[in-house]
């Protein structure tokens, strides 16, 4: 059998039991893009017009939904409405981590109220596997997907290891079929050979094409290397997309920083499918 890195994201996505999972897979063969844009921004009006901007080459919009200052449903509505629009799935990257009865109140309930809108969410695998059955007692009847974060981007993250065999192995054996894949910085599933058991997603940040990293931890590495070297599927970009609208220059003119958003997010997105096509051996 050969590896997940060598099929198709068409063909996984026929065969792909999670139905936020098999969306994600037939939007991005769809509109031939494994570009998610992280959408870090803290007002309404500029995280919608971010979305706006760069949803026609997205697969997936990245939300840190508890940032935004003046958050009202109205926001969740809008942003609904933009992902019909332009054909992209919301994952909010809430990153729980607390025990299943908390995690599955914080997903369900609060002012976010995160299930109901977001598609994919995320978790942190350090409560054990009772956070996964927690989510997935919400998640589940509403066809939401979990993504375990198996590895994380910063240096000196403590996500290795054992710990990230852990998240691979849970996911493997989940039996409620939430989980569909994982945040992780390289095909975790396939380090002891091909994974025959059960099609899981790689969902990786850290991407940008100018720096190498941020004065915070951040480390970046390129399109191609996480895509094509890594085995990964799909790109996680912040700053690198929606950075011109953060600088003095930005701030003064919104118009033209939005522009050059826009243009980010068409070259990110050509970079993305260029490794993906080079992947699977069609360039
Ligand atoms: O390991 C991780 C996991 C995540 S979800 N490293 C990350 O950077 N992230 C998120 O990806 C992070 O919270 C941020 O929203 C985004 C990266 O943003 P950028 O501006 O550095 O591209």
């Amino acid at each position: 059998m050969s590896s997940i890195t060598l099929k198709s994201y068409a063909e996984r996505a026929a065969n792909q039991p999670n139905a936020a999972a098999k969306a994600l897979l037939e939007c991005m063969a769809r509109k031939q893009t494994n570009l998610s844009v992280s959408v870090d921004v803290t007002n309404k009006q500029d995280l919608l017009d971010v979305c706006d901007a760069v949803g026609p080459n997205v697969c997936l919009v990245k939300t840190h939904i508890d940032i935004v200052e003046d958050f009202d449903m109205d926001l969740v509505e809008q942003l609904t409405a933009l992902s019909k629009k332009h054909d992209f799935l919301i994952f909010e990257d809430r990153k729980f981590a607390d025990i299943g009865n908390t995690a599955s109140l914080q997903y369900s309930s609060g002012v976010h109220k995160i299930a109901s809108w977001s598609h994919i969410t995320n978790a942190h695998l350090v409560p054990g596997p009772s956070v996964i059955s927690g989510l997935a007692k919400v998640g589940v009847p509403l066809n939401r997907g979990l993504l375990l974060l198996a590895e994380m981007s910063s240096a000196g993250a403590l996500t290795k290891g054992s710990y990230t065999q852990a998240c691979v192995d849970e996911a493997k054996k989940d039996t409620t079929g939430f989980v569909c894949g994982f945040i992780a910085m390289s095909r975790v599933d396939e380090k002891e050979g091909p994974n025959t058991e059960k099609d899981l997603l790689i969902l990786t940040p850290g991407v940008g094409l100018d720096v190498k990293g941020d004065s915070l931890g951040q480390q970046y590495r390129t399109p191609d290397q996480v895509i094509r070297e890594s085995g990964c599927d799909v790109i996680i970009v912040g700053r690198g997309i929606y950075g011109p609208l953060m600088t003095e220059e930005g701030k003064k003119d919104k118009k033209a920083a939005f522009v050059k958003v826009r243009e980010q997010g068409e070259r990110y997105k050509k970079a993305g499918w260029e490794a993906y096509l080079a992947r699977i051996g069609q360039k």
